[in-house]
């Protein structure tokens, strides 16, 4: 192998690395030579306070007024770079909640910072459904997503849910 030829190569490598840092160790064990060559991202280590997404993914408010349902998001699972979701907000018995305040807050606890811009307003679809989005997962890591929910007497309600953007 030449000079000219270590060169191209070491920069396929580099080039090659963002990929293989996406979540599988596939192809980045030999390259890697460190490790088992499984890439983590920041604050997904621990597995049991991440949320597993499926579509219809719901939770109850914290101070429970409200239940909010993840219809869908797109990507799906959520994932860094552009995301929009469909959450549906419902009261206690279930019943949907048209006109809401919808508000979604993606923070990342691991590095300490929101997404930018901190928040992003839901558009009402007049049936409890509420429209966010695109909104942008900057890094790779784990994301607190807030779902900030004020109701029209002016009761407030939250709830969060945490993925792994794998990158
Ligand atoms: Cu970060």
């Amino acid at each position: 192998m030449t000079i000219q030829h270590l060169a191209v190569f070491i920069t396929l490598l580099a080039a090659c690395s963002p990929d293989d840092d996406a979540g599988t160790n596939a192809g980045g064990g030999a390259a890697g030579g460190a490790g088992d060559g499984v890439f983590v991202p920041d604050g997904c280590e621990e597995e049991a306070v991440l949320d597993v997404y499926s579509e219809g993914l719901s939770r109850d408010g914290d101070g429970g007024l409200v239940k909010v349902t993840l219809s869908i998001a797109t990507p799906g699972p959520p994932d860094k770079g552009e995301n929009r979701w469909t959450v549906r907000v419902e009261d206690a018995g279930g019943q949907a909640i048209a006109d809401a305040t919808v508000f979604v807050r993606p923070f990342m606890e691991v590095h300490g910072h929101t997404s930018n811009p901190a928040q992003f307003a839901g558009d009402a679809q007049g049936d409890g459904s509420y429209l966010v989005g695109p909104f942008i997962l900057g890094m790779a890591g784990r994301w607190d997503i807030t779902i900030d929910v004020t109701l029209p007497d002016g009761g407030t309600d939250a709830v969060v849910f945490r993925f792994c953007a794998w990158g």
